[in-house]
Parts: C-alpha cells; sequence; structure tokens
C-alpha cells in the first residue's frame, strides 16, 4: 500500500468504511515515517487519535481545503497539540498541502511545526501545544456562531492526561451553562499521558481518580462513549452527539495508545520517541503488510 489518496473536495465526502480503514492505515504508515525522518516528535498519541481525525476530516467536517479560511467551515482544533503529526498527516491526505511536505516535520522554518500554529499553516484553527488550553477557544468560536447566526459545528479534540488541566474543567463549566451545543469535545481516552499513572502497583491508572464522564456530566454536558479505532463507532457517537440540542456533547472515545503497532500499543515509552530503521520497518509491516522502508527516507 503505497498510493496516498487526495482529496481536495469541499465537504464531508461519505466515505464506506474500508475505504476510511485504508486511509487509518496511510495516516499511521504518515506518522511512523514523519517522526522517523525528523528523528523527533511523538508517537502514541498521533496513533490514538489516528481513526477520529480520518473519520472526522473525511467523513464529518464541513471544510474546503482549497479556502482554508472559509468563514462558515467547521472548527476542528487539536487541544492535544503534541498530536500534530497525526493531524497533519490527514490534513495532507485531505488535501491541504502535498503529502511531501511531511518530511518537513518539525525541521526549522518548516510549516509543520512540532505543535500546531496557526499563523504558520492555513487550516489550523488555534494553536496548541501547551495542554488544557483548546477548549476555551472553542468554546468562544461555539458562542462566536451562535452570536451571528452561523452554523458550522466546533470540535475539540483532548487527551485524558490533558484534561487534569483546570483550565478545561472552566471551560467545561461555561459550556454547560450557556448550553453551547455547537460544540462538541471529543476525548482520546488512552488511559496513558506521558508516563503512565504511578501507584504502588506500577503504572495503572486509578479508577476512583477517572471517570471523566462523571466529570463533564456533573457540568451538564450529555457524554456518549465509542471505540475510537471502529469507523461505524465513531460515526454513531459523532450522530448522536450532532442530535443533542440543549447542551454540549463530549465523546470519550476509549483508543490504545500507539494503535496498530503492536510493541507500541499500551506502552508510554512510545508517548515520543523516533524509532529505529529496523522498528520502522516492522511497524510498517504490520500496519500495510509492506516493509519497503527505502521509500520513507
Ligand atoms: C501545560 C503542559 N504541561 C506539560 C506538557 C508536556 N506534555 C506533553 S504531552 C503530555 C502528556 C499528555 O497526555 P495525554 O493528554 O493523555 O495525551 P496522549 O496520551 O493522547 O498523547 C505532557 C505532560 C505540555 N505539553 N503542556
Amino acid at each position: 500500500m503505497t498510493t496516498t489518496l487526495s482529496m481536495p473536495a469541499p465537504g464531508p465526502q461519505g466515505l464506506d468504511i474500508a475505504t476510511l480503514e485504508r486511509l487509518s492505515a496511510q495516516a499511521r504508515r504518515h506518522v511512523l515515517e514523519s517522526v522517523f525522518t525528523a528523528g523527533a516528535g511523538h508517537i502514541g498519541g498521533p496513533l490514538s487519535a489516528t481513526d477520529i481525525l480520518v473519520h472526522l476530516y473525511f467523513n464529518e467536517l464541513n471544510i474546503d481545503p482549497a479556502n482554508p479560511r472559509w468563514e462558515d467551515r467547521d472548527r476542528f482544533i487539536l487541544s492535544k497539540g503534541h498530536s500534530s503529526i497525526g493531524l497533519y498527516s490527514v490534513m495532507a491526505m485531505r488535501g491541504y498541502f502535498p503529502v511531501s511536505q511531511l518530511a518537513t516535520f518539525d525541521a526549522v522554518d518548516s510549516l509543520l511545526q512540532g505543535h500546531p500554529c496557526m499563523k504558520t499553516l492555513p487550516g489550523i484553527d488555534m494553536s496548541t501545544g501547551s495542554l488544557g488550553q483548546g477548549l476555551s477557544p472553542g468554546l468562544g468560536m461555539a458562542l462566536a456562531a451562535r452570536k451571528l447566526d452561523k452554523t458550522f459545528h466546533t470540535w475539540v479534540m483532548l487527551g485524558d492526561g490533558e484534561i487534569q488541566e483546570g483550565q478545561i474543567w472552566e471551560a467545561c463549566f461555561v459550556a454547560g451553562r450557556y448550553d453551547v451545543d455547537n460544540l462538541t469535545a471529543i476525548l482520546d481516552y488512552n488511559g496513558l499521558p506521558q508516563f503512565g499513572w504511578p501507584d504502588p502497583n506500577g503504572y495503572t491508572r486509578e479508577e476512583k481518580y477517572d471517570r471523566p464522564a462523571e466529570k463533564f456530566r456533573a457540568f451538564g454536558w450529555h457524554t456518549v462513549e465509542c471505540d475510537g479505532h471502529d469507523h461505524a463507532s465513531i460515526a454513531a457517537a459523532i450522530a448522536a452527539a450532532k442530535s443533542t440540542k440543549g447542551r454540549p456533547t463530549c465523546i470519550i472515545a476509549h483508543t490504545i495508545k500507539g494503535k496498530g503497532v503492536s510493541f507500541m500499543e499500551g506502552d508510554f515509552n512510545w508517548h515520543a520517541k523516533s524509532p529505529t530503521t529496523d522498528e520502522l520497518a516492522a511497524a510498517i509491516d504490520e500496519l500495510t503488510g509492506d516493509d519497503d522502508v527505502e521509500k520513507a527516507a
């Protein structure tokens, strides 16, 4: 699987599940190759977010890659900005910029910085990277749409480690208080932040400190859970979010950090690490059955 799809057409593409799965595998390959080429970057979080990003950019967002500043476009904010290479890979495949540009990821003067920058890369709706800050501007965009009588929807992707940040809950409170139903948060619930969750038995999350759905509901949000690696499940959650009126929705997407590569899955050591040549070959082989990594360099 070496062909890259590029679809610069405006609006949702209405792709079938098999095509979406193929795009997900392609996007994961771009993530791995880009981090390998850069010799730096995050892997675990981008791989856990890939299917959701593919689904949003190909089948949900009302966007026009040829006109990234279109006033009525849906907004998307990657609040867990360290997963930028996942977003860039999908944006390139969707036609925002040439796929070949992914090779510049994280280089000085590249448009594709380690964290998304709205001033340099057309199509980025908000600069992110300092965790906890993406839901607030997303709320502002949703409130602006309401005030201006616009129909666009705002989507914000959060990380489960990220939602330890207090600012998330300030925005969450205000969104619930003002019934902001044109705002959807998607929690990439892979259960692992940068170093896992220390407890006396090792790195496992203590359930009593967790329960994100209960927290969002306590602030007046609607919540829906889905399998964040199953395109049918993602589609159902998105439909449930958009049909809910009078309150914002948080989609709790159950995911696996490092999804798609067996030796990366569920291992926080792959949070931010560049693969060796052998690791890249093994990873691509798993994803695509194609270990010709010469093309990556
Ligand atoms: C304010 C802030 N503190 C610390 C960091 C460093 N950092 C980058 S990613 C990360 C862990 C994020 O975990 P999670 O939100 O679960 O992301 P994922 O597992 O999806 O990669 C940390 C602590 C940061 N970017 N911003």
